[in-house]
């Protein structure tokens, strides 16, 4: 399937719904190429940066320039990134989950007593001073008072695109007036499995905020109308801090600055844990509460590393019928919504589905945590789950019906590695 979206040095999510490279996608579709050759594994990040620009921001998307025009919308001319992106490589303007430093660290954990040893090990002497430009502007543009939490502009960002989490913040966006085509509902069987119309012209809307301060953070992290602190991404950053201190050794650097800012945003994430639910929350900064959808970025400390009662109670939580151990799930493994959250909608996109990425982040922080027997009891239930679905993008939990794209490289690429 990897091979099948090569397109020589990167590779699109998918054949057609996702005809460009995106950011946290290659982060976890390198983990894949890593079980086939280590160097392309490295490829595909350094095609990534790329596209990064003089601020460290590494972009959600980085276009193909050979793909056709409306392909995917929005394509590159909506966001007008002339004078930021760099010359000959057409970006969007916002980011993703930095994965990419922890995808890094585990290639060249497997590559170390291999032969690919030498090969790994010069992608991360050129790629270190990328991840850490990508890391502090994270920490500086996207954090400037310093407080431990990464803010997102736009619900793109996160990954998650149309979780609950973003209902209430994302309701106060005015919707964009732009009737814009949305080529992606020709590639899905139902439209209900995508975004609705509603969520797109406030997601145009965001855009349009961001090209009309022509993409000034400064002015952006004050003034969009879709301000939060998110907690899963957040982790991931912590998460991957500690995987940058190690591979700045391998750099000839010393991690230390890595280790403390990872440090810094543990701390953080402790204060947004609410005791009574188990769950971390994430923060609205634009009225200052938090934000209550029961969703899979509640496990956010299992990905950043916490206090050893804090993870026990999440582990407990995960297995729980508040999240994989619901009954009514077809396969255990947690679902993007809890089954049991008003919100839940088991075929809508973040609403409910099971995503294979978000599974391996859970069971790769299990085995972190040295939580194994959990760790290899999910691991058996998403590569059992998607050994009957195939290589999907997300999964119905409650039928277990494949949805989506088909042939998502992403799933592939984290089933190589379960297996591996
Ligand atoms: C918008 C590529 C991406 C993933 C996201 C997922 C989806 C895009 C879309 O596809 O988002 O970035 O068009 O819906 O939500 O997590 O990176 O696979």
């Amino acid at each position: 399937m990897l091979r099948g979206n090569d397109r020589g040095g990167w590779t699109r999510p998918s054949p057609s719904l996702y005809p460009h490279q995106w950011s946290w996608d290659a982060a976890f579709i390198a983990l894949g190429w890593a079980r086939l050759d280590a160097g392309r594994a490295v490829d595909e990040l350094r095609h990534l940066f790329r596209g990064q620009w003089a601020t460290g921001m590494v972009p959600h998307i980085v276009f193909d320039p050979d793909a056709a025009d409306g392909s995917y919308e929005p394509g590159p001319a909506t966001w007008h990134t002339e004078g930021h992106a760099p010359a000959g490589v057409p970006t969007s303007a916002i980011c993703q989950p930095p994965v990419h430093a922890l995808a890094l660290h585990r290639i060249w954990q497997r590559a170390t007593d291999g032969p690919d040893r030498a090969t790994v090990e010069a992608g991360i002497r050129d790629l270190y001073p990328n991840l850490v430009a990508w890391h502090r502007w994270l920490r500086t543009a996207r954090d400037p008072d310093g407080t431990g939490l990464v803010t997102i502009l736009h619900p793109w960002e996160s990954g998650l695109d149309n979780s609950p989490r973003w209902d209430v913040p994302l309701a106060r966006v005015t919707p964009s007036a732009t009737v814009a085509d949305r080529p992606d509902l020709r590639h899905v069987a139902d439209p209900g499995e995508r975004p609705g119309d509603d969520d797109y012209a406030r997601y145009r809307a965001l855009v349009e905020a961001l090209v009309a301060v022509d993409h000034d953070q400064a002015v952006a992290v004050r003034e969009q109308p879709f301000r939060v602190q998110d907690v899963l991404f957040s982790a991931i950053l912590a998460a991957a801090d500690d995987a940058l201190a190690e591979l700045a050794t391998v750099a000839g650097h010393d991690g230390a600055t890595h280790r403390a800012d990872a440090d810094r945003t543990r701390a953080a994430l402790a204060e947004r844990w609410d005791a009574e639910s188990a769950r971390c929350l994430d923060l609205d900064l634009v009225d200052g509460r938090d934000l209550d959808a029961d969703t899979v970025a509640a496990f956010a400390p299992l990905i950043s590393g916490a206090s050893v009662d804090r993870t026990a109670r999440l582990v407990d939580r995960l297995f729980s019928p508040a999240s994989a151990g619901h009954p009514a799930l077809a396969w255990a493994v947690p679902p993007s919504t809890a089954v049991d959250d008003a919100a839940f909608d088991p075929r809508r996109y973040w609403r409910g589905p099971q995503w294979p990425p978000v599974t391996w982040l859970l069971w790769w922080g299990l085995a972190r945590a040295g939580h194994r027997r959990g760790a290899e009891t999910l691991a058996a239930a998403a590569v059992g789950q998607l050994d009957v679905t195939g290589c999907c993008e997300y999964v119905d939990p409650l039928t277990g019906e494949a949805l989506g794209s088909d042939a998502q490289s992403w799933t592939a690429a984290v089933v190589l590695d379960w297996l591996a």
